[in-house]
């Protein structure tokens, strides 16, 4: 059946069914793209490079091109829907709120990646096409995942535009932080529906090729506190992660629970993003209003027991409520913002690994209780 993967051998990459440079952009359908843009400015320090939108061109959308070092958000409103994408993103808002409507991957050859998938049972949302302009040729094509989300797969073949034709340069909208709050997106994580986690983990097993990671969240724990099951997959050079969740039968309602009622059905849910440095970036998050989960006193007064040291001191962790774990690879620390619009839904991450690739096993029980106490805020345990 499925491989469990860890450290996937140069044997395996070279055989690669469906070959992967990296996470392309996550595209966000938003209310107000212009409000959001300015968010990602100042509140987790990105820098606007692209925009396209009436003025040069595209009527019905407006579009805002975000980056920090290879992580690119892509935020994108409605100005007047004329076509069919624009009265899907039109829906899709007013559905499921402000959310992600692609996972874009970048790929050495999109009709090669967009045919092996229809092969293994993707459904199409639309065949490779070209986008062409003075800075190049962009062959594109996507595929349907869980709930309205989709993969664009981006072969950028040189291409050396802001981002994508009918997108112009554009400056910062602010001047970023001094320090970069993080550089790379490290995992994208989707809630599907109760009992269907392990239908889109083969899911990604066929159509993409990618592997089982050693971390996930079984029966066990499920049943014990967490109220949620997840399995990770990821391509065979663990550029692209991706661990999906689902709502687990337990005592409390479950938070997956919470999302599928005020998402709409099944979406994604975190996005991590890395960092080299999380105690500047968190700082920093926190100074311009970003607000993380609440980690309890208790949690930092048995820490240095399990963990061990790390770069930073427990009491600095316990100042910031950032969490650490390590496993036999190394360590890593992790915070987690609360949901970044009004429904509980979307929220993010922030991780910085030191060898671990895990995605913080020791933490699930605190970070579970965290996001409980907020549940209970909200009215939805
Ligand atoms: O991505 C992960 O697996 C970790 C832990 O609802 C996690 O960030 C898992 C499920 C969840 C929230 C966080
Ligand atoms: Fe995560």
């Amino acid at each position: 059946m499925t491989q469990t993967t860890h450290h996937t051998p140069d044997t395996a990459r070279q055989a690669d069914p469906f070959p992967v440079k990296g996470m392309d952009a996550v595209v966000f359908a938003v209310g107000n793209a212009k409000q959001a843009a300015h968010y990602y400015s100042t509140a987790f320090g990105m820098k606007l490079v692209a925009y396209s939108g009436p003025e040069n061109g595209s009527r019905e959308t407006a579009s805002y091109v975000l980056e920090n070092g290879s992580a690119r958000f892509v935020l994108t409103s409605v100005i007047k829907p004329a076509t069919a994408w624009g009265h899907f993103l039109a829906q899709h808002v007013a559905e499921h709120g402000d959310g992600v409507v692609d996972l874009a991957i970048e790929v050495p050859d999109a009709r090669a990646a967009y045919a092996y998938a229809l092969e293994h049972g993707a459904r199409s949302v639309a065949e490779p096409y070209e986008m062409k302009d003075d800075h190049g040729t962009v062959v594109l094509a996507a595929i349907a995942t869980y709930g309205e989300t989709r993969h664009t797969l981006v072969e950028r073949s040189g291409y050396d535009g802001p981002y994508l034709p009918g997108f112009d340069a554009a400056t910062p909208m602010v001047e970023p932080p001094a320090h970069r709050t993080f550089q790379a997106i490290d995992h994208c994580v989707g809630n599907v529906e109760l009992g269907r986690m392990n239908e889109w983990v083969g899911f990604y097993n066929k159509v993409m090729g990618f592997t089982n990671m050693k971390e996930f969240v079984g029966d066990d724990i499920a049943t014990e506190y967490s109220a949620l099951m997840s399995k990770v997959v990821a391509d065979g050079t663990l550029k692209v992660k991706f661990p999906i969740n689902e709502p687990a039968i337990a005592k409390k309602k479950s938070q997956i629970d919470e999302y599928l009622e005020f998402y709409g059905g099944a979406g994604v849910q975190h996005i991590a993003l890395n960092t080299n440095d999380i105690v500047a970036t968190v700082r920093t998050m926190r100074a311009a209003g970003v607000q993380f989960l609440d980690t309890p006193d208790s949690y930092y007064d048995t820490l240095g027991e399990w963990v061990g040291d790390t770069r930073v001191p427990v009491e600095t962790l316990r100042e910031l409520k950032i969490l650490a774990d390590r496993d036999e690879d190394g360590y890593l620390l992790q915070i987690f913002t609360k949901p970044v619009q009004d429904r509980p839904t979307v929220f993010f991450e922030i991780i910085e690994r030191h060898g671990s690739m895990g995605f913080g096993k020791g933490n699930f029980k605190a970070l579970f209780e965290a996001i409980e106490r907020e549940q209970a805020k909200r009215g939805n345990l």
